[in-house]
């Protein structure tokens, strides 16, 4: 019924500004199943975004980063904020990993309307999160979330991926995990804006942690030096010290001007990636501009890759193999 589609994407966008949860539910399911509802839905609800701070927490599995997004999420409903929370490929509960939310539900109830928690599968995207990751997050921010979590399994490129969704990212370490620090690639560093050494209560905590302050000092003068705070997740201690760091970043994000750099980068690789995806479906995937042939060719040896792609974008900018020839050259 494409015809219920708008109604759908608007009557969903109208529960979630007046605050209905099982609206946002369902905008989320929305989102994540994609298509032209969910763009009609992001459509409606994109220009009430941009409020809320978005926290990435990233690490090697196990680290604690469940049990330390409940803590934060807690630590936020103290200070009277509300909460949304999107797990990333969340552990199964069967491999002794935290629950997520199951603190927070038993610190709040479960019905406390402020706290919001989604878990996503990445649906095979490239160890990466999940395509409709930066979707979700637009609409808890819609929804009037003041502050969104998003925890997501550290794998390289997801690391890298958590900061193009969120404005501050918190890689979190564990003793023992990460005996072996120098081991640690020099990417983790750069996408930390607060690191967390977890399990402090375990032996090698210190040694830890002070590694990482050794590093993050070979990186020179900085505007943001990213403190490592210690913290037993378990217990809840260090917590409060995390969000007020998180939130002494926000603040050096928006005197300095990176918050809206940070939002600039955010819009155009949102675009670019759209885009590419579009071009992609229109000119290869729709196999209208001799792509089959040319792969063949390719296959062959015939013709190499990048002949075949000038020839595919040739036929595409010429309107199509019918009016290849008829309009003559362009400009
Ligand atoms: N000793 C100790 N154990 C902790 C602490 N925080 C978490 N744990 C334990 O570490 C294990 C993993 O915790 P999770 O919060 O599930 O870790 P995670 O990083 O979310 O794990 P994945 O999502 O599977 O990557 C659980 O058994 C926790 O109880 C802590 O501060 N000290
Ligand atoms: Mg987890």
């Amino acid at each position: 019924m494409p015809a219920s589609v708008p109604r759908e994407a608007s009557q969903l966008a109208a529960g979630l500004f007046a605050g209905d949860r099982r609206a946002l539910a369902r905008a989320i399911t929305l989102a994540e199943t994609g298509g032209r509802a969910a763009r009609e839905l992001i459509g409606e609800i994109f220009a009430h975004t941009g409020r809320a701070h978005v926290i990435g927490v990233t690490g090697a599995p196990g680290v604690g980063k469940s049990t330390l997004v409940d803590r934060l999420a807690m630590e936020y409903r103290r200070a009277g904020k509300s909460v949304g929370i999107v797990a990333v490929d969340p552990s199964s509960p069967f491999t002794g990993g935290a629950v997520l939310g199951d603190r927070i539900r038993m610190y709040l109830g479960a019905s406390d309307p402020e706290v919001f928690i989604r878990s996503l599968a990445s649906r095979g995207h490239l160890g990466g999160l999940s395509v409709a990751t930066d979707d979700v997050v637009r609409l808890m921010d819609a929804a009037g979330l003041e502050v969104v979590i998003v925890e997501t399994v550290g794998a390289g490129q997801s690391e890298v991926e958590v900061m193009e969704v969120a404005h501050s990212t918190t890689v979190v370490l564990a003793p023992g995990l990460g005996d072996d620090i120098q081991a640690i690639k020099a990417g983790i560093l750069e996408i930390g804006d607060v690191f967390v050494v977890n399990k402090a209560d375990r032996d090698g905590a210190d040694r830890t942690a002070m590694e990482l302050e050794v590093m993050l000092d070979l990186g020179g003068e900085r505007p943001w030096r990213p403190p490592v705070l210690k913290v037993v997740a378990r217990e809840g201690q260090g917590v409060a010290e995390v969000t007020a760091a998180i939130g002494a970043h926000a603040e050096y994000l928006r005197s300095s001007g990176r918050w809206s750099d940070l939002e600039r980068r955010r819009a155009a690789s949102k675009v670019r990636e759209v885009v590419t995806a579009r071009v992609s479906l229109e000119v290869f995937e729709s196999r209208r501009f001799g792509t089959d042939r040319l792969v063949e060719q390719v296959a062959n040896r015939e013709i190499d890759p990048y002949s075949a792609a000038d020839e595919i974008l040739r036929a595409y900018r010429a309107g199509g193999p019918d009016h290849q020839r008829a309009g003559g050259e362009e400009g």
